[in-house]
């Protein structure tokens, strides 16, 4: 059967790489992207204006193109999401709760769902956090992912809809910018080291939180899509991590590109209550043993990388 893949909310960080990896594994014409803005970057192939809250709309869309794969990435982040928390709250549950239902009702072969490290809270192991522990998210974004994951699992137990999901640690990338998370950090402080030498960190020097090259989230992403049914003994979300560091790490692996590099703190910002209250590393043996992961990425090749294209981008 030839795919049909819809991405809801292309735009993001994750969406407009995800979109790129589709086309070229799958044609073009066969992935159609959305979201509620036209693309800043217009790319070629099929584009719908969706809000995934309008279930009518969406559902005309589900009619139009049969989709076989649905990757649903519309989401408020975790930073903005305390700015507006009701805002966040309905978005990522009702647009979630959209698309489980209409997947059913199509009868979708796989659906993708992005969770986060923002599932765990303060009295979750702090290093090496398993895949089941205590979780207290106290975000509502960690509140919406966590209640997300169990609809997930709800979803497959009931309705058996092929559910698929990770929880992506910080995600760095230098194609798209980052969408208002407590990791962004680790983005900005890139672009600044190239464009001014300096960067004001609003994380302290010693918070340590688990990253992801982008690169390694797609291969990974389509990894796990790809895997065998039997094989996934998850349905809420995956644990998933690249490395663990802290912006005083970074730091000293971008001075050693560099040298004149400097890095200042920006104390009292509240994105530092919510990086406290996550994991500093994360255990994924599940996504190791059920399908494979293996991140590629370790610190001093994602810095080399990440300052090697925006370098290029700026020229
Ligand atoms: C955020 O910082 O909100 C996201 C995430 C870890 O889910 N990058």
């Amino acid at each position: 059967m030839e795919e049909s893949i819809i991405i809801i909310g292309s735009n993001g960080q994750i969406g407009t790489e995800l979109a790129l990896a589709l086309r070229s594994k799958y044609g073009v014409e066969r992935v159609v992207t959305s979201d509620i803005r036209e693309p800043s970057i217009v790319a070629q192939g099929p584009f719908e204006l969706i809000n995934v809250l309008d279930k009518e709309l969406l559902r005309s869309i589900f009619e139009q193109y049969h989709p076989t794969q649905v990757y649903l990435l519309a989401a408020v982040l975790s930073a903005v999401g305390e700015q507006n928390p009701k805002m966040a709250w309905d978005l990522n549950m009702t647009g979630l709760l959209n698309v489980l239902d209409l997947a059913v009702e199509f009868n979708v072969s796989k659906v993708f769902w992005p969770s986060s490290i923002a599932v765990f809270g303060p009295h979750s192991p702090k290093e090496n956090t398993p895949q089941y522990c205590i979780m207290d998210p106290n975000t509502v974004y960690g509140l919406s992912k966590q209640a997300g994951e169990r609809w997930c699992e709800y979803y497959f137990n009931k309705y058996n809809l092929d559910i698929r999901s990770i929880r992506y640690p910080g995600l760095i990338s230098w194609k798209t910018a980052p969408g208002g998370g407590t990791t962004d950090y680790a983005i900005h402080i890139f672009h600044d080291a190239l464009s001014k030498g300096s960067y004001d960190c609003f994380l302290s020097a010693e918070t340590k939180l688990p990253m992801l090259y982008m690169e390694d989230a797609i291969r990974g992403t389509l990894e796990l899509m790809e895997a065998p049914a039997t094989n996934l003994r998850i349905r809420s979300s995956y644990n998933l991590t690249g490395i663990s560091f802290t912006p005083e790490q970074l730091s000293s692996e971008i001075k050693k590109h560099l040298p004149s590099f400097s890095l200042s703190y920006l104390p009292n910002d509240p994105r530092q209550a919510i990086a406290d209250s996550w994991p500093s590393s994360i255990n994924d043996d599940y996504a190791q043993q059920d399908w494979g992961w293996n991140p590629h990425f370790n610190l001093a090749n994602l810095t080399e990388e990440m300052l090697s294209n925006l370098k290029q981008n700026l020229e």
